[in-house]
């Protein structure tokens, strides 16, 4: 385990998860962009939370990390040379956890100074002018009786927003196509300018309209979501046994969407639209539904009556998986147990055509789903049951990554037959290794002239996790 002790400020802000990233901040717009940027990452870390109204940024234990007084502050006990490392100011923060990690940062030289400049602009331009305009528009400043001040913060503020929007112009993000940590730098600062400073009107916001369009996209974007409330308001948290930590999230639940990948798409479940496609592709077969609540079914008739059923249900929320290039569909897989208020949802009702079975366009459409839950909708555990005696069900869970848990002994009946249920699941934190493994898998260079795969998905996705394959 990582030892902090060397650090002063771990005196008063015990770190209970040692060998993670201890961000200390406050959801202040300067605040936000690292707890953004490490949701945006995917990397473990243990918030505490600095409170202006206790003057903790003044304590000689917070001064110990970050002399200037000010958050956000952070220690990574695997720093260079896998030595824990201590840092302040944004922008620093920033740039090396994008360097630490390869992401939301240019790698080739021109673009990764192009960042840089960018970086340099929000930290010495926009954050300082727009808190200035903080200043004297509702704090302090307001009761001044020269107006000079506000006016001259309120006109370099209007000027820079001018630049950024003249550059978004063209551009989805201030980089261009690619989502960097120069949006995660700039946005919390002008959505801060616009929402809780009340300068929307003041600096005349509706006409930069590009602004408006990237801060939107940028406000969307689940890991922003989580960021902006991190690290929350936990006034018992002192008090928390130490093996507890915090669990912010935001999840939404699922929807009816499309999803489009090399080999499947999933496409909302449409009993009559589907139907026919999955009952001639072999789903009369009896072993097929062997593990599951219902069928086989005897007609194509009663087949598609129960899939009336299934494509109205919220939860379970059927999917269709098709071939990408015929579009015929194949198989179906559910979303379902979804407890958005826990981070927790669950993939089951999987059925496939023989066709489906053991290809590409299978592993690629749960490989959809997984992405669609941890990065649009923002879950935290993604769950994968079986019975315990389906062993085709668990040594598929094994290799797409899912962790196996336990087993619950006489968890159901089934068809009036024993189920002790298998559980296995993934956690937003393994996602971003399981995704770069699923890619490397899903690659068209991973496939030899006929088709058959070089590297196996089980082996990379147990490298992926550090576990054994
Ligand atoms: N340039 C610094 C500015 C940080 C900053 O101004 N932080 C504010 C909150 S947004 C703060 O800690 N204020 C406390 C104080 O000044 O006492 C950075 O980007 O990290």
């Amino acid at each position: 385990m990582a030892d902090l002790s060397s650090f002063p400020i771990t005196a008063k802000w015990p770190a209970l998860t040692p060998e993670r990233i201890q961000l200390y901040s406050l959801p202040t717009p300067n605040g936000v962009k690292v707890s953004i940027c490490l949701e945006e990452m995917g990397l473990a870390y243990e918030p505490h939370r600095i409170s202006f109204d206790a003057s903790d940024q003044f304590s000689p234990e917070f001064l110990s990390l970050s002399p200037n007084n000010k958050i956000p502050a952070i220690i990574d006990p695997d720093g260079p040379g896998g030595k824990p490392i201590g840092l302040f100011e944004s922008g620093a923060i920033l740039l090396y956890l994008a360097e630490k990690t390869g992401q939301f940062l240019p790698k080739e030289a021109s673009g990764h100074y192009e960042a840089l400049q960018w970086l340099m602009f929000q930290m010495a331009g926009i954050g300082p002018m727009f808190g200035q305009v903080g200043f004297f528009h509702k704090f302090a400043g307001k009761d001044y009786e020269d107006r000079r001040p506000l006016a001259r913060y309120v006109g370099e503020s209007r000027r820079l927003l001018g630049v950024l929007n003249q550059r978004l112009e063209t551009r989805t993000w201030i980089l261009g196509d690619d989502y960097s940590i120069v949006d995660m730098a700039v946005f919390p600062w002008v959505r801060n300018l616009i929402g809780f400073y009340e300068a929307r009107d003041l600096v005349e916001f509706n006409g930069f309209t590009h602004v408006a369009r990237a801060l939107e996209a940028f406000l969307e974007r689940p890991a922003v979501v989580r960021g902006l409330t991190i690290p929350a308001e936990t006034p018992a948290a002192k008090e928390v046994p130490a093996n507890m930590s915090n669990a912010p999230h935001s999840a939404k639940p699922p929807e009816r969407v499309f999803r489009e990948g090399r080999f499947a798409r999933i496409e909302p479940l449409d009993a009559d639209g589907h139907g026919g496609d999955l009952w001639s592709g072999g789903l009369r077969d009896a072993s097929i539904w062997t593990y599951l609540a219902y069928g086989p079914f005897s007609s194509e008739g009663q087949f598609r009556q129960w899939l009336q059923t299934r494509e109205q249900l919220q939860d379970p929320l059927y999917f269709t998986i098709g071939d990408r290039t015929s579009g015929s569909a194949m198989g179906c897989a559910a979303l379902m147990e979804t407890r958005p208020e826990m981070g927790v949802i669950e993939v089951g009702h999987i059925f496939f055509s023989p066709a489906l079975q053991r290809t590409p366009a299978a592993t690629e459409a749960i490989y959809l789903l997984m992405r669609y839950v941890f990065e649009d909708l923002g879950y935290r555990r993604f769950e994968w049951k079986c019975d315990n005696a389906n062993e085709p069900s668990k040594r598929a869970a094994t290799r797409f990554g899912f962790a196996f848990e336990g087993v619950f002994r006489q968890h159901m009946i089934v068809k009036g037959h024993n189920r002790d249920t298998a559980w296995f699941s993934i956690v937003d934190s393994e996602w971003p290794a399981l995704e770069q493994a699923f890619d490397t898998w899903l690659a068209a260079d991973n496939f030899d002239a006929d088709g058959k795969q070089k590297q196996r998905l089980g082996e990379l996705t147990a490298k992926a996790l550090g576990r054994a394959s």
